[in-house]
């Protein structure tokens, strides 16, 4: 109780000892050896090894225990080690690969990193306490992002953050560093170079950037040192590190990209109609609805309520039908009783997590008395993952997986820390492994539903660790419907995109508390930005669907989640992209701008893709907002005024309006605004942005949207070349690949120039100049 009065801060609780420590040392090579492209030193207590999965990543573990650690590799893609050469000095060990050279030195095995361009990324990294790797020499002013799913502002210098998944469901306030997906890497970003950390480890570990000024300090509580070096030197090129190792993104089906509605919970049948035929008669496409944990039998996962939904088996399928996914929550926990085949068969097939001394780990969720899957084994994920076919046989493509941290409802929140899991017959304790516990659900979840349907699934998980982006969305857990929590949206995805996670969203309107009218159309029309798109709610908290205020609001909130649709190409582009080189959708401007100094802790602001720029209203009854515009030449989306950047402009944002900006040069493609999630795709608009002179092109791209044939060449690539001349605007359309898209006519628009435009098209259809637009 006196923790939360002013008892607080009575002095006698505080000491003034000094928060510096000195450099301890506490290795000493004895000797190394050389085992392929992998580099073995023995110190004076465990081993070091180094090597190189790439020229210009370093991979150095540090093991002071004599133990084997397999499972430190399963979110880890799998790699050829580069060669290196191997050099003694006096002082050093100097490994050397084409980009980089590491120096180990041998008394005390602080190490060293240049990059083939002579950077020295920090006077080196030091070996202090056992579990914990200092980079020491870190510039002061640096900048920190990434580190996954964290509160506050996007900037964590200053801040020591911990990585444990939480099931959090006190308000997510800037203090709360642990949430419900820990991605333990971060980015150092100078104007002058940038480098990243991914500290591999599924125990809890700490990244503290506060202690001193000039270190990173990385923690780790169990487990071993697992360090990746991404040697940058660009944001971009970290980025494409990052997702080299862990995996780049995985392209979602397009009904994954849509509308979502959400709520805890639609309670049955007539609901689920009423929902669905709401948005029908109001003509607001949405392309999934979801079942939170009441249609199930008794919360046991794989059922369905047959009182809730006495047709479910042939309703869900003509939901589909009308374009409606049906997406039901599954959590781990499995109900223990004696009638219920999930967990008989699971028993049968040993595939739950064990206490030391072997009898199951149980533990208190939704259905009661639970036992929670080992996912550490692949028999498991196999298991789990073939289960699904409950769902898919109802036409079901996609899972939403709740409480996955793994949250147990008791004092420490989630499984006893000695539960033992398998982890194929090298056993490690839960207390070890506990990061890695929701991502393999996912894991295993999308490779089911994958091999079930024969599709690009769909699995939306709250708990995570690194790489889940291979696997599942995100979203960001039980927010509020606080206009601070609309705010604090931006950084928190934009740290994850940087963290490796580009497809993630927050429950928009909010999960707790009332939403009001402004503030749910404000949320959505953030939302029709961000990479995922779907609004929740919990039980006992008023309606938030996008009907439920006065018309005014319903008929703006229609606007935007039409205008999804209408954006579909655009946001459909940057997933590719995104699938190709690991960039996020969501950008922050330093990425874009990474000599622009006002952009490096910019956190109401974004880019989607390279040329959207999205200024969501985040402060009630605000009607404009200051605007930070890049340096160039800047359109507004909706008058087509044109903006200098490099500077602040004011922009009127009335209640129908977020402030978007297209960059001079940009070609942005596309569609027709939607009443209905399936309605066709049968235009594709392109909208030029002039520029002064100069050539612009650009690749769009079209499949069937579900199924992995866009890998084997059944894709439809529209090449877009743009010429800007002195008189005239010349457009080159061609077209690859053997897909053929539903669009039957594509219309070029022109803005901001009078000039002449000119087309040339080898299209197998209609490419129009449409009227010109300044
Ligand atoms: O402990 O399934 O974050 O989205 O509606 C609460 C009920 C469990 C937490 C999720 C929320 C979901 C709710 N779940």
């Amino acid at each position: 109780m006196l923790e939360n009065s002013s008892f607080s801060v009575k002095p006698e609780l505080f000491s003034e000892a000094s928060q510096l420590i000195d450099v301890l040392q506490i290795q000493q090579i004895t000797t190394y050896s050389k085992e392929k492209n992998k580099c073995v030193f023995t110190v004076n207590k465990g081993k070091i090894t180094v090597e190189f999965p790439r020229p210009d990543i370093v991979r150095l573990t540090v093991n002071h225990t004599n133990e084997n650690f397999t499972h430190h590799n399963s979110s880890i893609e799998t790699y050829e080690s580069s060669e290196f050469t191997i050099r003694e000095t006096e002082e050093h060990v100097l490994m050397q690969t084409t980009d980089v050279e590491f120096y180990l030195h041998k008394q005390n095995c602080n190490f060293t990193i240049k990059s083939a361009k002579g950077e020295i990324y920090s006077n080196g990294f030091y070996l202090t306490e056992e579990g914990t790797i200092s980079l020491i020499g870190a510039q002061e002013n640096e900048f920190i992002y990434g580190l996954g799913e964290k509160s506050g502002w996007l900037n964590k210098k200053g801040e020591r953050l911990s990585m444990w998944n939480t099931d959090v469901f006190a308000p997510h306030t800037p203090d709360i560093s642990e949430l419900y997906e820990s991605i333990p890497t971060y980015l150092s970003f100078t104007p002058n170079y940038s480098f990243g950390c991914f500290l591999n480890n599924t125990g809890r570990t700490i990244f503290d950037f506060k202690n001193r000024k000039d270190e990173h300090k990385l923690e780790t509580e169990t487990g071993i040192i697992d360090l990746f070096i991404y040697t940058g030197p660009s944001m971009k090129d970290v980025l494409e590190q990052h997702t080299f190792i862990t995996g780049r993104p995985y392209l979602p089906p397009k009904w994954a990209l849509g509308y979502h509605q959400s709520r805890h919970s639609y309670q049955n049948e007539e609901e689920l109609k009423y929902i669905a035929d709401s948005f029908e008669k109001l003509e607001i496409p949405v392309d999934a609805i979801f079942l939170d944990i009441l249609y199930m039998d008794g919360y046991r996962v794989f059922t369905f309520d047959k009182e809730r939904f006495p047709n479910y088996e042939t309703y869900l399928p003509q939901l589909l039908e009308k374009g409606i996914h049906i997406v039901p929550i599954v959590d781990p926990g499995v109900k223990v009783a004696g009638q219920y085949d999930v967990f008989i068969d699971g028993v049968v097939k040993d595939a739950f997590t064990k206490m030391p001394d072997k009898s199951l780990y149980i533990g208190d969720v939704w259905p009661g008395k639970s036992a929670l899957p080992d996912f550490s084994q692949q028999k498991v994920k196999d298991w789990w993952g073939e289960l699904h076919e409950f769902y898919t046989k109802l036409g079901i493509k996609g899972i939403w997986n709740d409480m996955n941290e793994p949250a147990i409802f008791n004092e420490s929140k989630t499984m006893d820390l000695d539960a033992v899991h398998d982890n194929n017959g090298n056993p490690i304790s839960h207390k070890e492994y506990h990061n890695l516990y929701g991502y393999e659900m996912s894991k295993a979840t999308s490779i089911g539903i994958k091999k079930l349907t024969n599709e690009r699934p769909f699995v939306l998980t709250r708990a995570g660790y690194a790489g889940i982006q291979k696997y599942a969305a995100v979203w960001t857990g039980d927010n509020r419907s606080f206009w601070e929590h609309l705010a604090m949206t931006i950084p928190m995805c934009l740290n994850l995109g940087l963290s490796g996670v580009t497809f993630s969203g927050p429950d928009v309107g909010g999960f707790m508390n009332d939403t009001e009218a402004e503030l749910l159309t404000r949320w959505i029309q953030m939302g029709t930005f961000l990479p995922y798109f779907r609004n929740h709610c919990s039980i006992g908290m008023d309606r938030q669907e996008p009907w439920v205020f006065e018309e005014e609001y319903t008929d703006i909130n229609r606007d935007y989640i039409q205008m999804r649709y209408e954006w579909m190409p655009y946001l459909y582009q940057q997933f590719i992209e995104a699938e190709k080189s690991g960039l996020p959708v969501m950008r922050p401007l330093v990425l874009e701008y990474p000599s622009d100094h006002r952009t490096f802790d910019l956190n109401d602001e974004y880019l989607v893709g390279e040329n959207l720029l999205v200024a969501p209203i985040v402060t009630r009854s605000a009607r404009s907002r200051a605007v930070y515009l890049p340096e160039g030449i800047w359109y507004d989306y909706w008058t087509n005024q044109v903006f200098e950047g490099g500077k602040d402009s004011l922009i009127e944002a009335p209640l129908n309006k977020i402030p978007l900006f297209l960059k001079a040069g940009s070609i942005i493609p596309l569609t027709n605004k939607k009443k209905k999630a399936n309605q066709k795709d049968d235009e594709l608009y392109l909208h030029l942005y002039s520029q002064e002179s100069g050539h612009v092109n650009t690749v769009i791209y079209e499949d069937d949207g579900i199924t992995m044939n866009y890998q084997s060449g059944e894709r439809f690539e529209l090449h877009v070349n743009v010429d800007f001349n002195h008189e005239t605007v010349n457009v080159k359309l061609e077209s690859r690949g053997d897909f053929k898209p539903n669009w039957n006519k594509i219309t070029v628009f022109l803005h901001g120039t009078n000039k002449e435009i000119r087309i040339e098209s080898h299209l197998e259809f209609e490419a129009l100049s449409g009227k010109e637009l300044m």
